[in-house]
């Protein structure tokens, strides 16, 4: 008997076609949004599940769904996975990274950009017909070139960030990470480690590109930004969650940093009600990743790791590789 999947949200036709190769296959390109207790439903008597980073997977969720061998995500961040709780069930997980390194660190570097010159706030100013004549100050922002890049959270998304900061754009790059670089990475994205509090005194523009855990909970709050420049720039790109969006979007209001440039958003979908009404702040739907070739291959390695792993138990990609 061919093994079943679940693909649970909507995905590329040719990647369920790929699947449906090996796999009984039960998919849902409607794209309907399941609550938990119905993707509990729909995973009876699955053994795999692609998801992406929407689906939450606990111990409830295995508790319910005994016959789940393997959840593979397409996103390389893996915050919807309860990691301990998959290992202590015997399910694995998989994650999809390096996949989306560059595009992530473009997306990284457009919204940057977007923030620091005032990209979408002189748009809408545009769009509402206020255009009315040339002013030596209008729409003044901050400079890219040569100034301090600050990166929060130094894996393959952020040093991808160091290089197009050093390599590109002659800036001065700093990171705090939780561990250091080897010398010749530090050497290669021209970047010096710094602690927490000298980044954040520092930095004219700061990345965040850390993961979301307990530990990383609020790691921008009230406190973080008040050490910030008045002139700096924040642009999260990594999860939300790690900002607290309420804080960020007083300091915004106060002037406390000068802008902020945010793709994932704390609860999101929703957005925080006093973001949406700031005007120095740069709003995407969770869209860093969000190019053809980067989306489709992402797509594929997580369907690679369900016939890897469910077919001749090698994953590419694996989170918790003692299940194996
Ligand atoms: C995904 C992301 O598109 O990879 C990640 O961690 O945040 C995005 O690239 C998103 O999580 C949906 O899976």
């Amino acid at each position: 008997m061919r093994p079943r999947i679940l693909i649970a949200r909507a995905i590329f036709p040719e990647v369920i076609d790929k699947l449906a190769q090996h796999f009984d296959v039960t998919s849902n390109q409607d794209d309907v949004l399941w609550t938990p207790v119905q993707l509990m439903a729909q995973l009876q008597g699955m053994q795999g599940v692609f998801t992406t980073g929407s689906e939450r997977i606990d111990a409830t969720v295995l508790a319910a769904c005994p016959t789940l061998k393997i959840c593979a995500n397409m996103a390389v961040g893996y915050n919807n996975f309860d990691l301990e709780a998959m290992s202590a069930a015997g399910v694995l997980g998989t994650n999809a990274p390096d996949v989306l390194t560059e595009t992530t660190a473009d997306f990284g570097f457009a919204l940057l950009m977007a923030t620091a010159r005032r990209l979408t706030e002189s748009e809408h100013f545009l769009r509402a017909g206020l255009w009315a004549r040339w002013r030596y100050d209008m729409f003044t922002g901050a400079d890219i070139h040569g100034a301090t890049l600050g990166i929060l959270g130094m894996g393959r998304i952020g040093q991808g960030i160091a290089r197009r900061g050093a390599h590109g754009f002659g800036m001065k790059v700093i990171y705090h990470n939780r561990s250091r670089l080897d010398a010749a990475t530090e050497a290669q994205c021209q970047a010096s480690y710094v602690s927490k509090e000298e980044l954040l005194r520092t930095a004219d523009h700061l990345v965040l590109v850390l993961p979301y855990s307990a530990s990383s909970h609020h790691a921008i709050g009230a406190a973080e930004l008040a050490q910030m420049k008045p002139t700096a720039t924040l642009v999260n790109i990594a999860r939300g969650g790690i900002v607290d969006d309420a804080a960020l979007a007083a300091a915004l209001r106060n002037r406390t940093i000068a802008a902020a440039g945010l793709d994932v958003f704390e609860g999101e979908p929703r957005v925080h009600p006093d973001l949406l009404t700031v005007p120095n702040v740069v709003l995407t739907p969770h869209i860093a990743s969000a190019t053809v070739p980067t989306r489709l291959a992402m797509a594929h390695l997580a369907a690679d790791n369900l016939i890897g792993y469910l077919l001749h138990h090698k994953p590419l990609t694996p989170l918790n590789p003692a299940v194996l």
